[in-house]
Formats: structure tokens, C-alpha cells, sequence
């Protein structure tokens, strides 16, 4: 069974969504997301240019001979965008074999080790009243863990919080809005916010927090700190983490659980936060962090040292990356949470997929594959849009972190 045909499909139903199909000299076909929001068309042409060319004869169910070739093969190792375009390759391959095998891609990775794959959603408001009842909304819609992210008084764009309670996953002009940003009084308020939450929805529900790699070793330690009173269930990103051992500092002040690794994109960028344990949930993604098969590789070097997976998994990934990711979540061992935005309409009309909600957990398709396809003719009436993520400054007009 050989690969016949490879094609790169971008399109816009509401937000940029590259996809690979690769298609088999039998007819199977497979799909991988390659999606890196605001540099979508880099992966797509990484990926016509140079990786299409290089599959086209090869044998499809080499999965990991194809991932070695792809990463080994082109000199040029890791980044974001060689990784995201191996991960659509290798996710597209994995799709294929389950289809071949007449078998959901879940139990090629060893089968179920759980019921359901928890998720957690994103509850967000301006003000602490409004969140309050977002929260609320997420509950009775079922979730059993929930982002709490609030607006900060004196600060113009709070990380998290929508305008007018529309999701929060921006992605605007072509050219970045500029976001304003105050630390302090971010360290201020956050506590209040917490304590008014734990006090109205009790212990049970599981709290998040993303801090969007805004502070300092430091300032992050201060924070987990002052939230330990309301007993998270993780703290997320709370600093840039090219420095791997900067976590180290969070981690002689808090005992706040840290969760870090959305932009990860290789195993070497968590390896000393994992063998180390500095960390307690890593977070990259099928998408981003070269494929099923790669990811899996990070996730079993984190279950040596007590660290569980925490996938990213926003409507900044294509549906084809969270059927994918649900393969993984329901079949390792070391499962810790799942982040799901449901996505708007247009986008699940594109990508039809049979994974579902219930009750708080999200179910992996069991259709033979991933169970997610693309739909092309309706795909190509969403033309590209240029849209870059935000960039943030601080009032000084220093260019920070977003
Ligand atoms: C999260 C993330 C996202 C990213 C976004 C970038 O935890 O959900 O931080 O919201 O900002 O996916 O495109
Ligand atoms: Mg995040």
C-alpha cells in the first residue's frame, strides 16, 4: 500500500485550518491537521514544497520509518513549523492504518485505560460577578473542571476574557493587535477571584488558571502561593519556558500544581522540566508536538516521573487534532485532563467527526481511523484570511509576552 496522492487544504470556516490528505494507491485516505495559527501558510508550503514531494511512492504504513525520514531526514531538526508539518503527516498515517485495520486508532495504541476523557472548559468574564455565573453555566452543562480566567480592574486585555462573553481564542488582522498588560495588578486581584469562586461552587470542581507566560519565575511563585488556599488543579504557564530550569524556582515556593507546554513542539523541550519534576501536567499536542507518535514518546517519558498530560486544545486546532488527541487521551496510562472549546458551526461542518460530549467527558470516535474527515467542496467556499494572534506591551510600551 503505497501513498498515491498528498494534497495541503487550507481553509477558513470562522478561523485558519490547514489540513494534509494523504490518499493510498487503494483508495484509503488519511487525515492530519498541520494548523500553527498565524503561520499557517509557512507549514503549508514547508509542507507542498518539501514534504509532499518526499511521500509521494511511499510505503503508508511505515508510520515511524516516515516520522524518522521526515525528522532525521531534512538535516533541520524541530521548531514549530518541521514539527507541525511531520505531526499531519504522522496523524494522517496513523488514520490510514486504523482504517485499514478496521479499527478506531485508540485501540492500535493499546486500547481504552479509561471510560471517558475528562475535559475542562473555558469559564471567563470582565467582572468576578459575571464569571460566577459563567462558571455556573459550564457546571450545569456538565464539565467537572473549569479555566477561570477574570478581568483585572485597571488592565485594558486581561489574558482570557472575551468581549461582550464571546469565547476568548483571538485571532484578528493581518497585522497583531496590541494588548495592554500590568503584572502587579494582575497579582493583586487574582487571589479575590479565587476565593469568591471556591466559596460559591465548594471543593469539588476542579479550577484552572492559565497565566499565558506573563511573569517572572518570581511573581509566578508568588501566585501559586497565594492560590494554594483554593487548592488548583493546575497553574498554567506562568512564565515563558525556553528556561527550563527556571521552573525550579516556582517550585521551591509553591506547591500549586504547574501545567506548561501548548507551544512545545519536541520532547527536548520538556525534558528537564519532566525528568526534574518540575512540572505536574505537560500540555503539548498531537499538532504541534510532531504526532501521535511523537507525543506518545513525551507522554511515557512523563509517566516515569509522575507527570500527566494536559493537552492543549483550543479552536485554534483543527477538530482533525482533537479527534487525534482523543485517541491518545483514552488509551495512556498517565491521562490528566483535556482542554475543549467546542468549535462554531462552519468548523464542524467542515471537519465531520464523531467524537462526542457527554456529561463532562469527551468520547473518541469509534469509527475505524481517527473518526474526523474533511470536506472538501464545502472547506474550499472558506477562503483564507490573514489573522495574527495579539502581541502584548506593558504601559511603559515595553513589548511583553502575550
Ligand atoms: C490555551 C491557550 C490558547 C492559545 C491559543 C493560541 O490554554 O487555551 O493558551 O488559548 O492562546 O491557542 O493560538
Ligand atoms: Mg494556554
Amino acid at each position: 500500500m503505497k501513498i498515491a496522492d498528498a494534497r495541503v487544504i487550507v481553509t477558513c470556516p470562522g478561523r485558519n485550518f490547514v489540513t494534509l490528505k494523504i490518499v493510498t494507491d487503494d483508495g484509503v485516505t488519511g487525515v492530519g491537521d498541520a494548523t500553527l495559527t498565524g503561520r499557517e501558510l509557512a507549514v503549508a508550503s514547508y509542507l507542498t514544497e518539501h514534504v509532499v514531494p518526499l511521500l509521494i511512492g511511499r510505503e503508508a504504513d511505515r508510520i515511524e520509518d516516515t516520522w524518522q525520514y521526515l525528522y532525521r531526514g531534512a538535516y533541520w531538526r524541530r521548531g514549530p513549523v518541521t514539527m507541525t508539518a511531520i505531526a499531519a503527516v504522522d496523524t494522517a498515517l496513523w488514520d490510514i492504518k486504523g482504517k485499514v485495520a478496521g479499527l478506531p486508532v485508540y485501540q492500535l495504541l493499546g486500547g481504552r485505560s479509561r471510560d471517558g476523557v475528562t475535559v475542562y472548559g473555558h469559564a471567563q468574564a470582565a467582572t468576578v460577578d459575571g464569571l460566577l455565573a459563567d462558571v455556573a453555566r459550564h457546571l450545569d452543562l456538565g464539565y467537572r473542571a473549569v479555566r477561570v480566567q477574570c478581568g483585572v480592574p485597571g488592565v485594558a486585555d486581561s489574558y482570557g476574557v472575551g468581549r461582550d462573553g464571546l469565547p476568548y481564542e483571538p485571532a484578528g488582522a493581518a497585522i497583531p493587535a496590541e494588548n495592554g498588560w500590568n503584572s502587579e495588578r494582575y497579582l493583586t486581584h487574582m487571589p479575590s477571584v479565587f476565593a469568591q469562586v471556591r466559596s460559591e461552587f465548594g471543593p469539588e470542581v476542579k479550577l484552572l488558571h492559565d497565566v499565558h507566560h506573563r511573569l517572572t519565575p518570581i511573581e509566578a511563585a508568588r501566585l501559586g502561593k497565594s492560590l494554594e488556599p483554593y487548592a488548583l488543579t493546575w497553574l498554567e504557564d506562568p512564565v515563558p519556558a525556553e528556561l527550563q530550569e527556571g521552573f525550579r524556582l516556582i517550585r521551591q515556593h509553591t506547591t500549586t500544581p504547574i501545567a506548561v507546554g501548548e507551544v512545545f513542539n519536541s520532547i527536548w523541550d520538556c525534558q528537564q522540566l519532566i525528568t526534574e519534576q518540575l512540572i505536574d501536567y505537560v500540555r503539548a499536542t498531537v499538532v504541534h508536538a510532531g504526532g501521535i507518535t511523537h507525543l506518545r514518546r513525551i507522554f511515557d517519558l512523563a509517566h516515569l516521573y509522575h507527570v500527566r498530560s494536559g493537552s492543549h486544545g483550543t479552536t485554534s486546532l483543527s477538530p482533525v487534532c482533537l479527534a487525534a488527541a482523543l485517541h491518545l487521551d483514552v488509551s495512556i496510562p498517565n491521562f490528566g485532563l483535556q482542554e475543549y472549546q467546542p468549535y462554531p458551526e462552519a468548523a464542524d461542518a467542515v471537519f465531520p467527526h464523531s467524537y462526542r460530549f457527554a456529561d463532562g467527558f469527551l468520547h473518541p470516535s469509534e469509527q475505524p481511523g481517527l473518526g474526523v474527515d474533511i470536506d472538501e467542496e464545502l472547506a474550499a467556499r472558506y477562503p483564507y484570511r490573514p489573522a495574527a494572534l495579539p502581541v502584548n506591551r506593558l504601559e511603559d510600551g515595553t513589548l511583553h509576552d502575550w
